[in-house]
């Protein structure tokens, strides 16, 4: 029998608008499922939603025949600035088709294990996709200030967030505001196409960057090349995508060891057998299975994406009793999803990299573990990201000791699009000996 979702009283005209927390809307969904359950409804006035954070509703809802990507909210709100680039298109665009199918290659292991030599060469999550992207240097450590373009994708990713959950009306008069998102990705465009341009007056045949590859390689089923439009929405895309989440996930990462010191000590400890005092090179990556538990374990206990969206492609009915429609968003809580106890065990609530070895991973439920998202939509930057986080961890452990500025700081999320720590600060010190 069908059962009604559960629906926190609306008001008469900003129906369930109140119940979202401005600055960091995923926490309302956190908030309510601890009231409402694995599954509630929100009428979010612009948008319908339904959200479900639990394994086997999310289970369900994975299913490509039934479900696919919704770029709502604050996705839609993006476009603005991503455009038909591949994390905003919708899933008719024949642009993703295109991109997707001629970038896939060059984001596969043995392609991202080519950069190797350029991700060596700068260690920061920006300046790793500027190069290895566009063989452009943002340069971060020799600035004072953030790069510019860093600070105007801050900025236009907050002003997307607070438009997906405003009332139109309010966004229509906060004209201010929107003359400043634009002026912010007019300047983001600019750089894009600027190095674009240089590209074209100046190739660079050898360089095996992602620029190369968007400008030169043709779709294998229709011939065409991308257009300069898209290629500059896809760039915009990698940085914006390649940024936060890697950035955030490192922090994370670097919170929970020194939280929880014996996976800190391990993680040293295998860096050091692994390394010694010698130089990093492609063929050690494989053998850090610690860290690289680690940082799958940072990314299910604390990711920095908090939801997915999607939608079924037609009317249908989940867990057997809910029924959810087409013109509604299904909001995935990834920390639902991470947290839930049914799969995790007891401990769910405890950052534990063990649970990840000796078989650990290979044992997981289908569809478990989704910091990357989902099938055909799913991150494509992943083997890029897990990559680059090794690399980072592992030079990092190998000279430095990492400590905390306040030993007694707890974390504090913020949210911009992505969830990240607000307020912790590391210091790092020379270990003795390595120089
Ligand atoms: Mn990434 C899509 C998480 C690093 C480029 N990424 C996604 C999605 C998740 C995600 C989740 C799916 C979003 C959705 O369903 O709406 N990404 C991550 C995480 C990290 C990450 C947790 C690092 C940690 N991503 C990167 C990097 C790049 C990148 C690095 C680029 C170099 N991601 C993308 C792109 C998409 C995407 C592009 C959209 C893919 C598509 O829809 O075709």
């Amino acid at each position: 029998a069908i059962v009604p979702i559960p629906q926190p009283p609306p008001h008469w005209f900003t129906r369930n608008l109140p119940e979202m927390d401005q600055s960091f809307p995923v926490s309302t969904f956190w908030r309510l499922a601890a009231i409402y359950g694995d599954i509630f409804k929100l009428d979010l006035v612009a948008r319908k939603a339904v959200v479900v954070s639990s394994y086997e509703l999310i289970n369900e809802v994975m299913d490509e025949s039934r479900f696919r990507k919704n770029p709502t909210g604050p996705l839609k709100e993006l476009r603005a600035l991503l455009g038909d680039g591949l994390f905003t298109a919708y899933w008719d665009e024949q642009n993703w088709h295109k991109a997707h199918r001629i970038l896939m290659p060059v984001f596969g292991p043995m392609q991202i294990r080519k950069m190797f030599p350029d991700m060596i060469d700068c260690k920061l999550a920006f300046d790793m996709i500027g190069i290895c992207g566009f063989g452009y240097r943002f340069n971060s450590f020799y600035r004072d200030e953030i790069h510019p373009f860093a600070q105007q994708m801050a900025a236009a990713l907050i002003e997307a967030g607070k438009r997906a959950n405003r009332p139109q009306v309010e966004n229509y008069l906060r004209i201010k505001s929107a003359e400043e998102l634009n002026n912010n990705i007019q300047s983001m465009w600019k750089l894009c196409d600027d190095l674009v341009a240089e590209r074209k007056r100046n190739p660079k045949p050898d360089a095996r960057d992602l620029l190369n590859t968007m400008l030169n390689a043709s779709d294998p089923q229709t011939g065409e090349k991308l257009s300069d439009e898209n290629i500059r929405f896809n760039m915009v895309t990698f940085l914006v995508a390649g940024h936060e989440t890697t950035s955030g996930t490192l922090s994370f990462l670097f919170y929970l060891l020194l939280k929880y010191p014996e996976t800190y000590y391990k993680a040293q400890q295998e860096v050091d057998r692994v390394l010694g005092d010698g130089v990093l090179k492609p063929e050690h990556l494989p053998q850090f299975k610690y860290i690289e538990a680690c940082i799958r374990e940072t990314m299910r206990f604390q990711g920095p994406i908090g939801i997915l969206n999607i939608q079924p492609i037609e009317d249908t009915v989940i867990g057997g009793k809910y029924r959810v429609s087409t013109d509604e968003t299904i909001i995935c809580s990834i920390q639902g999803l991470h947290r839930d106890r049914r799969v995790w065990g007891e401990d769910a609530d405890v950052f534990r990299p063990e649970r990840l070895l000796n078989g650990g991973w290979e044992k997981l439920p289908p569809n478990a573990w989704k910091p990357f998202g989902n099938g055909a939509r799913a991150c494509i930057g992943r083997f890029f990201a897990e990559q680059e986080m090794i690399i980072a961890t592992a030079m990092i452990l190998q000279r430095f000791q990492v400590s905390m500025v306040n030993p007694s700081y707890n974390l504090v999320l913020k949210s911009t699009l992505t969830v990240k720590p607000d307020g912790f600060r590391m210091k790092v010190v020379r270990r003795p000996g390595k120089s």
